[in-house]
């Protein structure tokens, strides 16, 4: 005997990074520690360098098989998938493959993680994927979750303070329409990792005391993952923006240690001890 179940289904658009710190990795584990149904189509696959400093060595996934993993996705799943998560796209060619599979069908949430580099990476060094991303993909997007420097990048805004991360989210959001959680994690100064949500009509600010002063890998990818699976399931934009602070506030202080120069959340920090 069986029974068919139907969780809410959610569709991660990222790249693989080996460790499992972040990426799809750290996606599918939040999906699945929230109780939907994790797939994921992979845009590259990074592998930190251990022998030169943890930097990123990057492989681009062929534009035509991320096509094919998600024409597999989406026809497998038709009209049970509506909500996706974007994260870090690798090049325009992927960007472009993207932006059609969204074009392809409705979608309810489309939760944009502008990754414009990853801890390790060199700023600036992929300036035509940046652009693709805020032209191409930022428009398609119902949300988005942009870091500290994402989101001085995306509104010209230099952010020091809580007051500039307001303003920050209100022109991302002004300029794209989009509700934008913006995230100030440890780079503003005080006791509090605060964020700012706003989508048009409240502007809440999500602030809750800091976990120690280190960046810690993971972070990013797990709060769009489970901002995204929280909207799947049906939360609105700011519910799932505080459910999600509540997921990675408990992932960070339940840490992993790693070699790397920063340690890595645990996605099952809410679950109950046993
Ligand atoms: O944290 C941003 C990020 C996203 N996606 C992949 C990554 C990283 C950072 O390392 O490797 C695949």
């Amino acid at each position: 005997m069986y029974s068919i179940h139907s969780p809410a289904i959610t569709l991660t658009i990222a790249g693989s990074e080996a460790t499992g710190g972040a990426g799809a990795q750290a996606d599918l584990r939040t999906f699945q520690e929230l109780g939907t149904y994790g797939t994921a189509a992979l845009t590259c696959i990074v592998a930190y360098d251990p022998a030169d400093n943890w930097n990123h060595r990057l492989t681009r996934v062929d534009p035509t098989v991320l096509a094919n993993q998600l024409e597999a996705i989406q026809a497998n799943f038709s009209g049970q998938l509506d909500t996706v998560k974007l994260g870090m796209m690798g090049s325009v060619e992927t960007i472009d493959v993207v932006a059609n599979a969204l074009q392809s069908q409705q979608w309810k949430n489309v939760v944009l993680d502008p990754v414009l580099i990853c801890k390790g990476q060199e700023p600036g060094a992929a300036q035509d994927t940046d652009e693709a991303l805020k032209a191409k993909l930022l428009p398609l997007a119902t949300m988005t979750t942009p870091n500290h420097f994402e989101a001085e990048q995306l509104s010209g805004i230099t952010i020091s303070n809580l007051a500039d991360l307001k303003d920050a989210a209100r022109k991302i959001h002004d300029e794209s329409g989009v509700a934008v959680l913006a995230k100030g994690g440890v780079r503003l100064d005080g006791p509090e990792a605060v964020d700012v949500f706003y989508d048009g009509e409240n502007l809440e600010v999500l602030g809750v005391a800091k976990i120690g002063n280190h960046a810690v890998s993971g972070a990013g990818c797990s709060l769009a993952a489970a901002v995204t699976a929280e909207l799947a399931k049906g939360r609105t934009p700011l519910q799932a923006a505080e459910r999600a602070k509540d997921f990675v506030t408990a992932g960070i202080s339940q840490r992993i240690s790693a070699a790397t120069p920063y340690d890595v959340m645990w996605q099952g920090g809410l679950r109950k001890k046993a």
